[in-house]
């Protein structure tokens, strides 16, 4: 799957339509009255958030969104037909900001979370309206207002309750597709994971929660090396990092460090989630194995994605955390990266 999380777009609400200079004709009416109808309003432009996208891909190839102006009045009270909405599906976790100011104008977070974007012009009203007892016969009636139209920047953060953090071939990827839907590409090679990949993981009868994955992250990540950090920002509001090291890993505890120290250099902040460490592929680790007490505080469970062992502990553990706490969502405004 291609993955885009950046994007910019133009978006232009339609004119209202003009009001209308009508004058009543009728056989046997020989001064009929004013009666030019109202221009309708122009289209406006909606953004909505749907479930269903994890990717801001369709705005490589579509990048306006126009929509049409108001019908102009006209006579015999005929108001002009309003001008079609344009709905603009984007993925939950969308920070909008205006191209120029930089500003954030909306952080959609929500589930089909609607918001309008650019309000289209409202109909000029039709000379109708004008007839006063001194002036009957107006000759005069309102243009339509102008749409608005603005250039927007969208940044995508994904909405995950879990972030899986780990050293490219750690087990991410086989994790994240052994307990829930996704089936991300797993191999035995660094670098499998190219994209961001989100799985549902349902944890009893009507309970869930979402597990980011991202690509492997090395020593010197934060200077490019690898794939450089930039997924990072896709954990960023995650409720709990899961820390992935293998069994067979030369030094655990040196391969936590690099993976903190990393993390830190990307967000501080991320060193204020709440962590545990999971420690995979159980069933190769060798007979000696010692897992090293790490950090105080933070859990270290053992799995195997294999044979199963510790995935119920594991998911236990997630899920106490995960309904324990509300999710980070206020983004900090630094940028697109
Ligand atoms: N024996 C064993 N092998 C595992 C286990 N989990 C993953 N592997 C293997 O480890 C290799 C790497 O697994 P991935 O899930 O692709 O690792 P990743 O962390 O997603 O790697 P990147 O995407 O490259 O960052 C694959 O060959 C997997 O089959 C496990 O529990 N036991
Ligand atoms: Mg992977």
């Amino acid at each position: 799957m291609k993955f885009v999380d950046s994007a910019s777009i133009f978006v232009q609400a339609g004119d209202g339509g003009k009001g209308c200079v009508s004058f009543r004709r009728e056989k046997f009416v020989p001064k009929g009255g004013p009666d030019g109808g109202d221009g309708g309003r122009g289209g406006h432009v909606w953004l909505r958030t749907n479930s269903q996208l994890t990717t801001l891909l369709d705005f490589k190839y579509k990048n306006k969104y126009i929509a049409l102006r108001g019908v102009h009045g006209q006579g015999a009270r005929k108001t002009g037909k309003d001008g079609a909405d344009i709905v603009i599906d984007v993925p939950c976790g969308t920070i909008i900001r205006n191209a120029e100011s930089h500003e954030i104008i909306a952080d959609l977070t929500g589930a089909e979370q609607e918001l309008l974007i650019a309000r289209g012009g409202k109909g000029g009203r039709g000379n109708q309206h004008f007839a006063t007892p001194t002036r009957q016969a107006p000759r005069y009636a309102e243009p339509g207002q102008k749409g608005e139209g603005l250039l927007l920047e969208m940044e995508l953060r994904l909405m995950a309750d879990v972030g899986l953090v780990g050293f490219p071939n750690a087990g991410k990827s086989t994790l994240i597709s052994v307990i829930s839907a996704a089936k991300p590409k797993i191999a035995d090679y660094p670098f499998t994971t190219l994209v961001p990949n989100l799985g549902i993981v349902r944890y009893e009868e009507y309970k869930s929660f979402v597990m980011a994955d991202i690509p492997g992250i090395i020593e010197g990540a934060s200077e490019g090396k690898g794939l450089g950090l930039q997924f990072l920002r896709h954990i960023e509001r995650t409720k709990i990092l899961a820390i992935l090291i293998a069994a067979d890993s030369p030094d655990i505890a040196a391969e936590y460090r690099t993976l903190l120290g990393e993390l830190e250099k990307f967000d501080k902040g991320l060193l204020d989630k709440p962590r545990i460490v999971v420690v995979t592929k159980m069933d190769i680790a060798s007979e000696d194995l010692e897992i090293p007490a790490l950090e105080k505080g933070v859990r270290v469970l053992p799995i195997s994605a294999v044979s199963g062992l510790g995935l119920k502990e594991l998911k236990d553990e997630l899920w106490r955390e995960v309904s324990g706490r509300t999710r980070a969502a206020e983004p900090q405004d630094e940028g697109l990266g």
